[in-house]
């Protein structure tokens, strides 16, 4: 069998954003290309941590000794403080928003720029002890003119976004991103230590180049799937929306078959396997949990930005998620995301309620 002759032309995340930003010409500053360069920076970090976090003792409970009498700092404390770090350094940003810490960080002066990035560092950390896929979720807002950067340039609805995303550290780390125009997946090749398309839009114009490689694929959700994704040990506090919905996959009228159920309890995994496969993930709100359990700010309206840039819907049932207004940056909202028709079904039982 003759060998494969590996690709020349690689495209990087860098290159592919550099591309956009020279394409918009003088009207571009360079200025978001910076933020994501810095943003897939700390991905690489994070990525090396939570490879070898059994190794160097991360895994646990922050504020921890370990027999050296030394401080544990917690996976997802690390990862905030990587992030804080390289978006502060940036010279991009005005406001950070993280899951780990209660108040905003407005950036001092001398560091500051225009741009507000709401982000968790580390998503799914309950699972980082089983080795279980987890991720980094962040959305970024442009703050808006004259503004020096306030609070209120982040409570925004999500469609305000200019671009939002995620990198899921699994068998390998996958950055998934879009900038309003489509989903571009990448791939960290860790030879390179670099981020390289996998997974390229169908308007990329790298759509050619990319597609000499042999595992080319598209983050497009299908218009119907398969699967559902709930955290089903919640039903018996599930209002009858979803209590429906769920019977009506489950138990379908025949010709119809029911669904398959799939539940990684990891937002990024979860949300990663529905826009490349289709079909239906829920965190709804519930008797026990009024709000949900999901973070609007930083882990609903990142998602939904990019489910809706793959071709899906993302509701809370009743509204759009990415018109919500946040009025606070913890708020948590309920979620449903995936294939149009998959979602509008389950829009459907809300409505008959
Ligand atoms: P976290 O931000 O504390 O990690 O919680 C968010 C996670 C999501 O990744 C996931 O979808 C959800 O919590 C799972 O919750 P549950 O264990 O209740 O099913
Ligand atoms: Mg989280």
């Amino acid at each position: 069998m003759a060998e494969e002759i590996p690709s020349t032309d690689l495209i990087t995340l860098t290159r592919h954003v550099l591309h956009d930003q020279l394409r918009l010409g003088a009207a571009a500053t360079g200025d978001l290309t910076l933020l994501l360069t810095a943003i897939q920076v700390t991905s690489k970090f994070i990525a090396t941590n939570v490879r070898k976090a059994r190794l160097i003792n991360l895994v646990g409970l922050a504020g921890e000794t370990n027999i050296q009498g030394e401080e544990q700092k917690k996976l997802d404390i690390l990862s905030n403080d990587i992030m804080v770090n390289a978006l502060r350094a940036s010279g991009r940003t005005a406001v950070l928003v993280s899951e780990e810490l209660e108040e905003a960080i407005f950036i001092e002066e001398k560091n500051k720029g225009k741009y507000c990035v709401v982000f968790d560092p580390l998503d799914g950390s309950s699972n980082i002890d089983a080795g279980v896929n987890i991720g980094t979720i962040f959305g970024i807002y442009k703050i808006r003119d004259g503004s020096k950067g306030t609070l209120e340039d982040v409570l925004r609805p999500g469609s305000e976004m200019v671009a939002a995303g995620y990198t899921m550290y699994g068998s390998s780390a996958n950055l998934v991103l879009s900038t309003g125009s489509g989903v571009n997946g990448y791939t960290l090749d860790a030879s390179l230590g670099e981020f390289i398309l996998t997974h390229p839009n169908v308007n990329s114009p790298f759509l050619n180049v990319v597609c000499q490689l042999k595992f080319r694929l598209q983050i497009q959700i299908p218009p119907r799937g398969k699967i559902y994704s709930f955290n089903e040990g919640n039903s018996m506090y599930f209002n009858p929306p979803v209590v429906s919905y769920l019977k009506s996959i489950k138990f379908p009228a025949p010709p119809k078959t029911p669904y398959s159920a799939r539940y990684i309890g990891s937002m990024v995994a979860d949300v990663h396997r529905t826009l490349l496969y289709g079909g239906i993930f829920g965190y709804p709100d519930d008797k026990k949990s009024k709000s949900g359990k999901l973070r609007l700010l930083y882990e609903a309206f990142p998602m939904a930005f990019l489910t809706e840039q793959a071709g899906g819907i993302a509701t809370t049932g009743t509204k759009r998620i990415l018109d919500i207004v946040p009025t606070g940056i913890h708020e948590r909202c309920p979620v449903f995301l995936g294939s149009k028709e998959d979602v509008q079904d389950l829009m459907k039982c809300y409505e008959g309620n």
